[in-house]
């Protein structure tokens, strides 16, 4: 997708601090932190979000999972982590490339805002 920010984080065509790659994934850190970690996991395949994946989508959306565990333990989050995913307006979502967010480093309030 040529005008996707997220597909140009996956090209290199933006910088991101990385924090994970396989070929299914790719993780980096948010450039708005909302807790003291705060790394999102994308598919490198261009899915708009988790309302747009189909049946084709199911072992990708499956890496992007573990690849959530897998920064998580990476970056020592052993006191407990979050893992959310933003669809559509009233969630919040500002890309629209399919993204995890990793989140931890505090105590996380519930429910989210
Ligand atoms: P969401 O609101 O769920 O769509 O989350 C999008 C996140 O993407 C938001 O927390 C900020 C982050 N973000 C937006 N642009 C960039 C960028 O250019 N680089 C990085 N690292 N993160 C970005």
């Amino acid at each position: 997708m040529m005008d996707c920010l997220f597909c140009k984080i996956v090209a290199r065509e933006i910088p991101a601090k990385l924090a994970f790659e396989n070929e299914h994934v790719v993780a980096f850190h948010d450039i708005r932190p909302m807790a003291p970690t705060h790394v999102l996991v994308i598919p490198k395949k261009h899915i708009v979000g988790i309302g747009q994946a189909t049946e084709d989508d199911v072992a990708v959306l499956g890496h992007v999972m573990l690849a959530g565990r897998l920064v998580a333990e990476e970056l020592h989050l052993d006191d407990g982590y979050r893992l959310v995913v933003n669809n559509g307006e009233n969630a919040g979502q500002s890309v629209f490339h399919l993204h995890l967010h990793v989140l931890g480093g505090r105590a996380l309030g519930w429910p989210p805002g």
